[in-house]
């Protein structure tokens, strides 16, 4: 009977509490995207390739700008999308992190086409952003709880006066719920047609890494602290809009390195009480067993665990665990 348990979580998908950008949509025409845990061999996509639902944790992890790896696949592909037109990317379904913002970048590549090149010699430039939209830090309606609101995509206008030419598009969107931040960026290759003459300025362009530093202030936000109930600013990290013209850089503030236990992290009400009241709320159940399944994948990348217990976590044999956690 045990072993039956365990075949059937071994099926289970790898990750269950975190993703990223499975597909896109452009004019009617959507492009699957890379299968992270399908073999490499004969898929095709626009997409830069990736190969784990786990979020990177720190601002200036290497694969920070396209995920792991993000270099150009095999077969890769290139999507022709027109300057002006909305591209939007869907996540894995229910997208499980409502805290903290959205981002979507481009940058430009050298030559004609984007494909071998390394994404990290690219300079890029902000198109979208969307941070605390309402509420406050600690109990507020995110970019992401409206990402998930959305059938868990995001849809970001390719700015019309943006110079024609090839592209990596990176959606992004960081999730706060824990600390350290946990970042899920993917890039796809486009080719903008149509475009303007407006070229990003010299304090629009930032590297992937380098755009962030593990002390900005929106990257150390402790959703949990008691400021937090009351705060109602964010600042979204990165550098300022393209075309918004404010040369204005969020410069680190005293940066507070963050520790969190699970005691403190799991003590904080997080499921359907924090819930924007648009969303159709869960149950306790379904709640309490969403917050259980992050409490326990956000413990893997945890300093603070002893090896011997974070070894537990990563043991195949916790898969048991987890298949007790869904059923309850
Ligand atoms: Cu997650």
């Amino acid at each position: 009977m045990l072993s039956l348990v365990a075949l059937a979580v071994a099926a289970l998908p790898q990750v269950l509490a975190h993703g990223g950008v499975l597909s896109y949509e452009n004019a009617g025409t959507v492009y699957q995207g890379w299968a992270p845990y399908n073999s490499p061999v004969g898929q095709t996509t626009i997409q830069r390739p990736w190969s784990t639902y786990n979020p990177i944790l720190s601002a200036t992890d290497p694969t920070i700008a396209c995920n792991d790896d993000g270099t150009s696949g095999a077969l890769q592909l290139t999507a022709t999308v027109a300057a002006g037109s909305d591209i939007t990317a869907y996540w894995n379904q229910v997208w499980p992190h409502p805290y903290g913002p959205m981002l979507t970048y481009l940058a430009q590549c050298p030559g004609s086409t984007c494909t071998g090149v390394n994404a990290n010699t690219l300079k890029w430039f902000k198109i979208d952003e969307s941070g605390l939209i309402s509420g406050t830090i600690g109990d507020g309606y995110w970019g992401s709880g409206k990402m998930i609101d959305q059938n868990s995509s995001w849809t970001t206008t390719v700015p019309a006066t943006v110079p024609s030419g090839n592209y990596l598009i990176r959606f992004e969107t960081i999730a706060l719920h824990s600390l350290p931040a946990q970042f899920y960026p993917e890039c796809a290759q486009i080719q903008i047609t149509g475009g303007g003459s407006r070229a990003p300025t010299a304090d629009e362009l930032v590297s992937f890494p380098g755009a962030y530093s593990n002390t900005d202030p929106g990257l150390t936000t402790d959703l949990y602290s008691n400021e937090a109930k009351t705060e109602t600013t964010y600042i979204i990290p990165g550098p300022p809009l393209y075309g918004s013209g404010t040369g204005r850089h969020n410069t680190p503030t005293t940066p507070s390195p963050h520790v969190c236990s699970p005691h403190v992290c799991s003590s904080h009400v997080y499921p359907s009480s924090n819930f924007h009241p648009k969303r159709p709320r869960c149950s306790q159940v379904r709640s309490m067993r969403r917050f259980w399944l992050h409490w326990l994948y956000d413990l893997r990348g945890r300093k603070y665990l002893p090896e011997a217990k974070r070894s537990v976590i990563l043991n195949p044999s916790s898969k048991a665990l987890e298949l007790i956690l869904l059923l309850i």
